[in-house]
Formats: C-alpha cells, sequence, structure tokens
C-alpha cells in the first residue's frame, strides 16, 4: 500500500502551530549536575560507571515545573518543548521500561507529568523532545555512531547488540508518552545521521502508532534528517513518516523554507540563548534581549517560528541570565505581541530600516533605525493605509503631507516626531 499524503488534515493540525510563532525548548537532566552541556558524556569519553553516579545525585530542591511554564508564558512563548529523554538515555518519565528514570532519582518524581500538567495551566500549548540516539540502552550500536562515547572500545562488540530489541524499547517509551501523558501538541524526535535515518528507525510503524494516539500531534522532521536538510514533506511525495515541520538548528534561513513548488513550509529554528542547551556553568556568553527580540522577528518575518531555550540547572532552576532574558522579551511582548503572534510574512521587500510582519490587513512596520525626517515607506502605497500607530502605546504615527518630491510621487511617509530616537531602541513596532 502506497501512502497517501492528506494536506488538508496536514493544514489543519499545524494552523495553531504556524500561529504559535514562539515557543521555549528545554533541556534537563543529569548532565545539568555536571553542568557541562547535554552531550558532556560523548565529549568526554565517559564511561558508565562515571556517569551513573549522577543519577543518585539528582534531587533538584528547585524544580518547579510550574515556574518553567511561568516564565515562559510571560516571555509571551505559546509553547513548550521539555526533553523527555535526550541522548544519554535517562528518561524525565515514569516508564516501564526501564529503571534508568527520575522517578528512582532522589527527586523521584515524574518530571513529564508535572511539566505537561503545568504548561497546560499556564495556557500553553506542549511539547516533548525524544532522542533517537540512546547511549545507555545496552542494545544501541556504539560503532557507527561517530559521537559514542564507547567508540573506541574493544569491549564492546556490536556482534551482541540487537537493534531492533533497542527500537521495540524505544517505541514502546514513545507509546508511553503518547499514551499516558494526555494530548500532546508536539513530539520533537531528535535526530537522524548517516543511514540511520527514516526506516532505519522503523519510522512508518512508528509514525502509524503515534498518529492513531495522538492524531492531532505535530511532528518535527528529524527522523528524516538531522538538523540540516528539509526532509520529504518539501516534495510532492512526502514519506509516510515526514516531519511537519522543518527544524534548522542555531540559524535562520535566510528566506525561509519552501517546498519544491514553492509553497511556504512550515519551520522553527531552535536557538540556544548562550552556547549550550544543557547546562553549563562557565557558559557565561550569553546573546543580548535585543538580539533575541530581533532573532524573533526575523523568524515571523519570514513564516517561521523561534524555539528559544533554556537549560535549567542541577537544582532545578532556570539560570539567572536566562530569566533576565526572558523577562525582557516579556516586557516587549507584553507591547507589541500582535506583530508576532499569529503574524507571518508581509510579502513585501525587506525595508533597509527593520522588518515587516503581517497579520491579514494588519502590517506591522519593525523600524530598527531611525531615518533623519520622515521615514519613506514606498513598499505600501497611499491608498493602501487608513492610519499608523505605534502598537505599543496606540499614539498615532501621523501619514506625511507635507513633504513631495517629484522623484517619489506619492509615496507613503511616516512622521515618526521631533525626537530622533525611537521610543523603543531594540524594535518599535508601528502598525
Ligand atoms: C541535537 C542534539 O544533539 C543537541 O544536544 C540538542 O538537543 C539539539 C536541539 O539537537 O543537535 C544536533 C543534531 C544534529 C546535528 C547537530 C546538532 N547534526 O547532525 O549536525
Amino acid at each position: 500500500m502506497t501512502y497517501q499524503f492528506d494536506r488538508a488534515a496536514y493544514e489543519r493540525r499545524i494552523a495553531w502551530y504556524r500561529r504559535a510563532r514562539f515557543g521555549m525548548f528545554i533541556h534537563w537532566g543529569l548532565y545539568a549536575i555536571p553542568a557541562r552541556g547535554e552531550w558532556v558524556r560523548s565529549v568526554e569519553q565517559m564511561p558508565e560507571e562515571e556517569y551513573l553516579p549522577f543519577f543518585d545525585e539528582f534531587a533538584a530542591p528547585d524544580f518547579d515545573a510550574r515556574a518553567w511554564a511561568r516564565a515562559a508564558r510571560e516571555a509571551g512563548m505559546r509553547y513548550v518543548v521539555l526533553t523527555a529523554k535526550h541522548h544519554d538515555g535517562f528518561c524525565l518519565f515514569d516508564t516501564a521500561t526501564t529503571d534508568f528514570k527520575s522517578t528512582n532519582t532522589p527527586l523521584g518524581r515524574d518530571v513529564v507529568r508535572e511539566f505537561v500538567d503545568a504548561a497546560r495551566a499556564e495556557g500553553l500549548r506542549v511539547g516533548l523532545y525524544y532522542s533517537l540516539l540512546d547511549w545507555h540502552h545496552p542494545d544501541y550500536p556504539h560503532y557507527g555512531d561517530r559521537n559514542h562515547p564507547m567508540r573506541n572500545d574493544p569491549e564492546c562488540g556490536n556482534e551482541r547488540r540487537d537493534f531492533n530489541r533497542y527500537l521495540d524499547y524505544m517505541h514502546e517509551q514513545v507509546r508511553e508518552l503518547c499514551t499516558n501523558y494526555g494530548t500532546l501538541d508536539i513530539l520533537w524526535f531528535d535526530f537522524s545521521y548517516d543511514d540511520m535515518r527514516g526506516e532505519a528507525w522503523r519510522a512508518t510503524e512508528l509514525i502509524d502508532m503515534v498518529r492513531s494516539l495522538q492524531p492531532g500531534v505535530v511532528i518535527d522532521n528529524r527522523l528524516e534528517v538531522s538538523g540540516e536538510g528539509y526532509g520529504s514533506l518539501a516534495t510532492a511525495h512526502p514519506a509516510p513518516f515526514h516531519g511537519d515541520f522543518v527544524s534548522p538548528e542555531q540559524m535562520i534561513p535566510p528566506d525561509g523554507i519552501h517546498g519544491e513548488d514553492g509553497s511556504e513550509l512550515a519551520w522553527e529554528s531552535c536557538v540556544t540563548m548562550n552556547r549550550n542547551w544543557g547546562y553549563a556553568a562557565d557558559d557565561h556568553l550569553f546573546k543580548p534581549a535585543s538580539m533575541l527580540i530581533r532573532s524573533l522577528v526575523e523568524c515571523v518575518s519570514k513564516g517561521g517560528n523561534m524555539l528559544l531555550n533554556v537549560g535549567p540547572d542541577a537544582r532545578g532552576a532556570i539560570p539567572p541570565e536566562s530569566m533576565e532574558r526572558l523577562a525582557a522579551i516579556g516586557r516587549w511582548m507584553r507591547l507589541n505581541r500582535d506583530s508576532i503572534v499569529g503574524c507571518g510574512r508581509a510579502g513585501l521587500p525587506r525595508p533597509e530600516y527593520g522588518r515587516w510582519t503581517r497579520n491579514g490587513d494588519r502590517l506591522f512596520l519593525h523600524l530598527y533605525d531611525r531615518p533623519v525626517g520622515s521615514l519613506p515607506i514606498p513598499e505600501v502605497g497611499r491608498d493602501q493605509v487608513a492610519s499608523m500607530r505605534y502598537l505599543a502605546t496606540g499614539a498615532e504615527v501621523p501619514v506625511s503631507t507635507s513633504w513631495t518630491h517629484s522623484d517619489y510621487g506619492e509615496i507613503l511617509f511616516a512622521d515618526l516626531g521631533p525626537d530622533p530616537c525611537l521610543p523603543d531602541p531594540i524594535d518599535t513596532v508601528v502598525e
């Protein structure tokens, strides 16, 4: 039987996601204890006996899923995605498939349960990240995984490994996540590489199961690709396990993302605040809030989403540098959210002084520079605009009629007033 892609069903389930535009990624697990990023076991070639002690130290006295969800909502985010299991194989949920789970640590709690409850209580859509790689499972192949910490160990021959046994385990964990935690809005699989992609994960079987349990869930494209590549959604014949959105990592595509037929694909740039996803105590190179806000605008102006990451520490707290940035983004979003949520491409050329976003008839000019004199807006016809106002305050921006130039003819000017500074130096939005 050949797979028949149902475009109408696809557009129905992706609609909320295209409108949401802004979400929070949360990377949390045992790696928060050594505090050198989520790849620490691999990067430092830690054998099992060096990593396992973190399991008995995982107490996280400050863990409060509601506080995470509140921080996301107050930043203006519409959804949250948590690492239910990362590459280290440690499960933040009460699975029957392994003892390597948060309920067996000193914390003793089902983190995923508290997370989904908290997200819903804060009115957020909820997603789970699930790693296809698993450095803990004895049947996950080490040879061929260039990043596996045991790859140079002559004792770890793969001939004794049964990859199908791992896949049974992985599918069963996904089944648990899709069965025990209510309606999930997003499943974020991570990631395919080399010949480990698509059917290597028994992906059709996996997705059939997921869709039967969670008919509306939106799924990323990493059962097919890594952070690079679009996947088969971009083609005329999506695979049965096609992703619903493209997941560029740490980059914003220059002109958004389009399918082979030119249609706009749903996509989401995932972005860290510093240089790590998981908590890294020595990583203080944080992007300024202004850059994060403009990156969000950049994504929306190109028809995409931004998934902004936080890495809670071993106590379970989001680091202060991250909280400061979330708060600054929230201050901007409270005043300007109408230019983000529900918005997309304006269909106008990018202006030299900022960006455009649009929601139906509402056109939003994101001003980064203050021109000398009135602001010319040649992209928009003089008769297409009823009025202009600062989105943050509602104050009218007079349409300038006092200045004309024969070379310009009847173009639209915005009279920004006498103050040479823009009201918001990060992004002043004129509707
Ligand atoms: C993956 C994870 O490895 C990483 O820890 C984090 O969770 C991120 C969101 O996703 O990162 C990747 C995945 C694939 C590649 C690079 C980073 N890749 O194939 O180049």
